[in-house]
């Protein structure tokens, strides 16, 4: 954590969506992110790794993501005093932040004052790169030049993973991305692109899910700021420069202070380490994340915390994913449930000899499910998931009379096995007495077909006097079947609305 830099903020232009502005709330909190391609393990170019430490200390960084990192990360960390987490051979995130729970995309921290932010790290395909393409003239046109860096990097599929955890933010993705962005190769920057206007599908699509450049968002000229971070090494005459390191953000109450480039002198960066240790310059940027303030809730808002498993991306395995907090919610008595990503290992699982077609998946349920997940050997059990909901505010401004509630979700299993899921709300007053309680779901192999997948449940009735909270159990239970319990859950969703 730093104190605000006020110099450079005011530096910072307003732009719509992606705005830079002045921190005014004192219980906001200010860090820094930086991204940084270390080449090769950080001793590369003959220096020790002490160097690659100097740049992340001159840069101000509390969150590094490292791209070649090659096996240094930890000791890199150990320099810092800082906490680490290896993503991959490539990959890891380094911060002075806890690290709560990571895998092969990023790292959930924990900020100052209780609040947790991902931090996702991507060092994507290098080859073929299509601006050493355009100047050999391998490529003629720009539509050419999309199609063939969208072969190589999947920016939709990147923005897909990271999309669950932006609706809760705040949300950094940060890396090198070895394509370059959309926000620079634009008409009025095209004399330091060979003349071409490219839309690049990467930078495209994370903005388009609704991350902005920190950089471009404070030196939205490409022309006057390019920021180049590849590459500070030779001066090869036809070498191609540009800015394919990158740090991103979004969530409500995160804006950005200030972006800057820290390389090998001062005619090309703003932060300046001798001997510059890398084949790419660093990117930080400076980020003030105002107080929480807790919304009142609002009639026709699902009142749900993370309703549908997405907030905490799982790793994109094979099989199970493994086994995750659920922000949002308590686990209960029994072992903990998980969210499972859709990769065909349970309620969406292919046909198989003799086993019939999943059930139909709205896209709306996203990337992940609440599952139940591996469980002991044990006969039948139950795990629960616990969110309360308080109600005071809501009730208050909109009064009890008239009010209905409504209560939704998609519940399932696996093929013919009972395995269920079922989400109970308790409807409590003042003193947590009940005052009515409410179930759907539980669909059992027969309700399904026998067929793997979820079904839609759901229940309205009117509120009840003296409402002032509800307890809601999501319930996973395993009937049967080996050490998997396969009762599944999505879509959840908890109403309040006056008819008309
Ligand atoms: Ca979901
Ligand atoms: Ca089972």
């Amino acid at each position: 954590m730093h104190l605000p830099r006020r110099g450079l903020w005011l530096a910072c232009l307003l732009a719509l969506a992606c705005h830079a502005q002045q921190p005014d709330d004192s219980a906001a909190i200010e860090l820094r992110v930086m991204s940084f391609n270390i080449l090769r393990g950080g001793r590369f170019l003959g220096q020790p790794l002490a160097q690659t430490a100097a740049a992340i200390r001159a840069a101000g960084a509390d969150i590094v993501g490292l791209q070649e990192q090659q096996g240094s990360a930890a000791e890199l960390a150990a320099e810092l005093g800082f906490g680490c987490a290896v993503q991959s051979a490539s990959t890891a995130i380094i911060s002075r932040f806890p690290i709560v729970q990571s895998n092969e995309l990023g790292a959930l921290l924990l900020l100052p004052g209780g609040r947790e932010a991902w931090v996702f790290n991507v060092h994507l395909t290098p080859y073929p790169y299509q601006p050493y393409d355009i100047r050999d003239g391998k490529l003629s046109t720009a539509a050419q030049a999309e199609a063939a860096a969208a072969a190589v990097r999947d920016g939709p599929a990147l923005a897909a993973r990271i999309a669950g955890a932006m609706e809760q933010g705040p949300v950094f993705l940060v890396g090198d991305f070895n394509e370059p962005s959309h926000r620079d190769w634009i008409d009025a920057a095209r004399e330091r692109h060979f003349g071409w206007t490219v839309v690049w599908p990467v930078s495209s699509a994370v903005a388009g899910a609704g991350m902005c450049d920190a950089w471009r968002t404070c030196h939205p000229d490409p022309l006057a700021m390019p920021g180049d971070t590849w590459t500070p090494l030779g001066d090869e005459p036809d070498e191609v420069h540009d800015r394919i390191d990158r740090v991103y953000f979004a969530g409500a109450g995160v804006s950005v202070l200030a972006a800057q480039v820290v390389g090998e002198a001062a005619a090309h960066a703003d932060l300046v380490v001798h001997p510059w240790p890398s084949d790419h310059r660093a990117v930080v940027a400076a980020f003030s994340l105002a107080a929480v303030t807790l919304e009142v809730p609002r009639l026709g808002q699902n009142l749900i915390r993370n309703p549908g498993a997405e907030l905490d991306p799982m790793p994109k395995s094979e099989g199970f994913s493994g086994n995750c907090r659920l922000r949002g919610w308590e686990f209960g008595p029994g072992q903990p449930a998980t969210a499972q990503r859709f990769n065909g290992f349970s309620v969406d699982a292919a046909a198989s000899a003799g086993a019939p077609e999943a059930l139909f998946r709205p896209e709306t349920l996203g990337e992940q499910y609440f599952f139940g997940g591996q469980v002991s050997e044990d006969a039948p059990q139950t795990q629960q998931l616990v969110q309360w909901i308080e109600l005071g505010a809501l009730l208050e401004s909109a009064g009890v009379s008239g009010l209905e509630w409504e209560l939704q979700g998609w519940f399932g299993g696996w093929q013919d096995q009972n395995d269920t899921a079922s989400l109970r709300a308790a409807f409590l007053d003042a003193h947590d007495g009940l005052l009515l309680e409410v179930r759907i779901g539980e669909p059992r192999a027969f309700a399904r077909e026998g067929r793997s997948g979820l079904v839609f449940r759901h229940a309205r009735g009117k509120v009840p006097a003296g409402l002032r909270r509800v307890r809601l159990t999501l319930e996973l239970e395993k009937v049967e079947g080996g050490n998997y319990c396969d009762g599944a859950a999505d879509g959840l969703s908890l109403v309040f609305e006056r008819p008309d």
